[in-house]
């Protein structure tokens, strides 16, 4: 996501965004909306090949303080970085710049699907890390998309949110991502991970009581600055269509055998790709599987294999990430792995209930010794998708 600043976030708070809503436009919101961030449990670069993803949503989340206005003019204000960037209906061009496209972006992809909303004023505050792979401009196109709807009385199914949010993303911030981080931010449910299947775009409710097998999952920031994302992540998904194209399937999901279809491409660096978008889609299934059994420990090998698979073969992963991973599994964690679309941000690791700080110090050591600056952590929970909270 475009920076919107490089201050820490203001508090999610309700009362505080109610009051700044009423100073700024000199009367009460009409409401109060969230969207919050995600964690990837596993399956990353699966989504645009049309296959499995098993995210969960964050506490984390961008809130929104919003009511209408009469003209066709929408004033966002951010309380991180106290920002408000002001755009009305001609300014809807594809490729606006600023973190503001993810809002204005939301409201074209309505006007496009023909649901012609009114301007309207935003204020808004996110503890949602920016870079950090966990979403933060999906949580800010789901919020913004659960604001408009409600504003203007529009029946919009979940996944249908999910979708436009996506459009905004695709079309006018132009980031050729899937659809995983908007479903996950719109349908993901507290206590549950959402075990999505991103070409039925059919979603389960997989519970994720990680606390009842004394487990957690320890979320830890490297603070790696996403290099060459944008590009590398094209790159990735360009060549994953490419292989589609050569092995005549629509998508790397159709794939039936996979030592035949690596024997069918000339290319090493294409056979990589393929090899770990269809292990990875596997990994997917199994972790459903493990899941759905209570056999949250049955997780860790899967994590460790989507962490190898993204360093060998998709080639996602940069020397913090990776050192991060190491130190987590030789400092006790069952199972890590690298979170989101790669090239920094953040780790995922299956710790024993209470380990997470520990864990984290290890870490945060090698990363001193190794010359890095600190990493930052918190305990992943299963927390509520998009919905208005006032
Ligand atoms: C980013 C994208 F936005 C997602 O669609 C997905 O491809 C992910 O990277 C990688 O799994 O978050």
């Amino acid at each position: 996501m475009r920076a919107m600043d490089s201050q820490p976030a203001a508090p999610a708070d309700v009362d505080v965004l109610t009051r700044a809503y009423t100073d700024l436009v000199g009367r009460a919101p009409a409401g109060v909306w969230a969207a919050p961030g995600r964690v990837n449990l596993i399956g990353e670069h699966t989504d645009y090949n049309d296959g499995f993803v098993m995210p969960f949503a964050l506490p984390q989340r961008v809130t929104v303080a919003a009511g209408r206005r009469d003209d066709d003019t929408w004033r966002v204000r951010s309380l991180n970085g106290n920002l408000t960037e002001t755009f009305d209906r001609a300014d809807l061009v594809p490729g606006m710049d600023g973190w503001q496209a993810y809002v204005a972006g939301v409201v074209w992809a309505l006007d496009e699907a023909g649901h012609r909303v009114g301007g309207a004023d935003l204020v808004l505050t996110s503890d949602v890390p920016i870079g950090a792979g966990l979403s933060s401009s999906a949580a800010l196109e789901c919020a913004t998309l659960a604001v408009l709807a409600d504003l203007d009385d529009l029946v919009i199914e979940p996944m249908e949110r999910a979708k436009l949010a996506r459009r905004a993303e695709n079309a006018f911030v132009g980031a050729p991502t899937g659809q995983m981080d908007q479903a996950a931010s719109t349908l993901c449910e507290a206590g549950n991970a959402l075990f999505f299947d991103c070409r039925s775009f059919d979603v389960e409710q997989v519970p994720l009581d990680l606390a009842g097998a004394g487990l957690e999952l320890l979320v830890l920031d490297t603070r790696t600055p996403h290099a060459l994302v944008d590009s590398e992540y094209a790159a990735r998904r360009q060549s994953c269509e490419d292989a589609a194209a050569i092995l005549g399937v629509s998508a790397l999901r159709d794939v039936p055998d996979l030592e035949s279809a690596l024997a069918q491409l000339d290319d090493e660096v294409m056979r990589r790709r393929v090899r770990h978008v269809v292990t990875e889609n596997q990994r997917v299934l199994d972790a459903a599987e493990r899941l759905r059994a209570q056999d949250y420990r049955g997780l860790a090998p899967l994590l460790d294999a989507s962490h190898a698979s993204m360093r060998d073969d998709f080639e996602i992963t940069v020397p913090t990430v990776d050192l991060a991973v190491r130190v987590a599994t030789e400092a006790g964690a069952h199972g890590a792995r690298m979170t989101g679309g790669g090239f920094g941000g953040c780790i995922i690791a299956l710790v024993d209930q209470g380990r997470s700080d520990a864990v984290a110090l290890a870490i945060a050591e090698a990363f001193e010794a190794s010359g890095y600056g600190p990493p930052a952590h918190f305990v992943g929970v299963p927390s509520a998708g998009a919905r208005r909270l006032r």
